[in-house]
């Protein structure tokens, strides 16, 4: 790929990222506007069938018009393709406005898409503070639709400004997903799975997999494994390839991680392994925690940490691992690691979450809508489901016989 090599260059100096996993999302990228390019021509309306015989009537979609992009900083140009691909493909114009730590990868690749060919105006970047342009752009009346990934606090309040113009939103915010492991599990693939689940990214991702609900019977075993392999992490610079976990993105996320920590302790959370910084590095390192003797009310439970903590509570049967995992005010992902066919539909299907992973963790396709039940989001992104939050259905009626009818009657 090109130029895929300086872009994710460009994103691991800019968020700390790993560059390994900054060139993996350079490709999803690529994909992502494959997909909606490919989608373009055959996202069409449809001709509606009624009791009227005389009439013709049928819908169009009609891009939504001017699009305000708002990202983040955790993979800000993968999410922010999630968001202009369809955008471009339903028709619609866009301003992005990147997360102020890392803004030059959506600069960059304005510059790519000019040399595409994209009319002058189609793609626009500002960049700056959120309170300031963030809120520029959600409250602009010119602007018809915010298409939002961050935090819940502040999707919140993007959400109440767009609504003073009727703006359309969506919105991708935080979550607290579970993963749950049953008695009958393939005890590696879940291991595997949790690792990914919430060291990937030092756990700064909104689907991390930061509770892990365990059968009791397979608690011990399960913990003493997974601190075993946190333990053998290797932590360093994000553009060394032997690196498997960088830093976080900024100081505030670290005061804030080793904060969320703190409290996990002080309301009686054991650590297993990491808990602080790593010795002898220089940056916002932090170790890879697993804390045990979490229970449901604690602040680890309920709250993002967007770290690399995970917080691992126990159960005893089905019921009780649906209803923990259910026991949140988000509802982004979870994933189920269970053998028995019945079981992971019958779980798949009592979680409250937009994607539920079973057997596996942190699958994507530009093709599976993604989206949060509860506070973890407003509407879809991906799939033929983003095209329709880039759209408004315009319904057309045309009237067949030629002749006129009765001013006074509604018939
Ligand atoms: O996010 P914000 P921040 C969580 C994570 C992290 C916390 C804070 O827990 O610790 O959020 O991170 C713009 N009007 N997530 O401060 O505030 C801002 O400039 C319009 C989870 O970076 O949500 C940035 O471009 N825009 C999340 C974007 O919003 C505003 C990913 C996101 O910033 C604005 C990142 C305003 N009033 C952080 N205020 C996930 N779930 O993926 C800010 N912005």
């Amino acid at each position: 790929m090109r130029d895929g090599e300086r872009l994710a260059q460009l994103e691991a100096r800019d968020s700390g990222r790993l560059l390994n996993d900054a060139k993996a999302q350079i490709t999803f990228v690529a994909e992502w506007f494959n997909y909606y390019a490919g989608l373009a021509d055959k996202y069409t309306g449809e001709t509606i069938s009624t009791d009227q015989k005389d009439m013709l009537v049928y819908t169009e979609p009609v891009p939504v018009g001017v699009v305000g992009v708002i990202v983040p900083w955790n993979a800000p140009l993968l999410l922010m393709a999630w968001k202009v691909a369809p955008a471009l493909a339903a028709g619609c114009t866009i301003v992005v406005k990147p997360s102020d730590y890392t803004p030059t990868t959506a600069l960059a690749f304005g510059e790519l898409l000019s040399e595409s060919g994209l009319p002058k105006g189609a793609y626009n970047v500002v960049t700056g503070f959120g309170p300031a342009v963030g809120q520029a752009i959600t409250a602009h009346p010119g602007v018809n639709k915010v298409a939002f990934t961050g935090s819940t606090a502040t999707g919140i309040s993007v959400g109440k400004s767009a609504m003073t113009n009727l703006t359309r939103v969506t919105l991708e915010l935080g979550g607290k997903s579970a993963q749950i492991v049953f008695e009958d599990a393939d005890i590696e693939a879940a291991i595997n799975g949790i690792m990914n689940g919430i060291f990937i990214g030092t756990g700064q991702t909104c689907i991390a997999g930061s509770r892990l609900l365990v059968h009791e019977s397979l608690h011990d075993s399960l913990v003493s494994e997974l601190v075993a392999r946190a333990r053998k992490i290797r932590i360093g610079s994000p553009v060394d390839s032997m690196t498997q976990m960088g830093p976080v993105v900024n100081k505030i996320q670290h005061d804030k991680v080793l904060d969320r920590i703190e409290t996990a302790k002080l309301e009686g959370a054991t650590v297993e392994c990491g808990g602080g910084v790593p010795p002898g590095l220089e940056g916002w390192f932090v170790e890879p925690t697993i804390l045990t003797g979490v229970r449901p009310e604690m602040e680890v439970a309920q709250e993002e940490v967007f770290g690399p903590v995970l917080a691992v509570m126990k159960f005893r049967t089905e019921d009780e691992a649906i209803a923990l995992a259910n026991n949140t005010k988000y509802g982004l992902a979870a994933g189920v690691w269970s053998q028995n066919v019945h079981r992971v539909h019958r779980v798949a299907r009592s979680l409250r979450a937009g994607t539920v992973w079973i057997n596996t963790y942190r699958a994507y396709s530009p093709a599976a809508p993604f989206g949060g039940f509860g506070l973890s989001g407003l509407g879809r992104e991906n799939g033929i489901e983003a095209m329709r939050a880039y759209c408004e259905t315009k319904t057309v009626w045309v009237e067949l016989a030629g002749s006129t009818r009765d001013p006074f009657s509604i018939r």
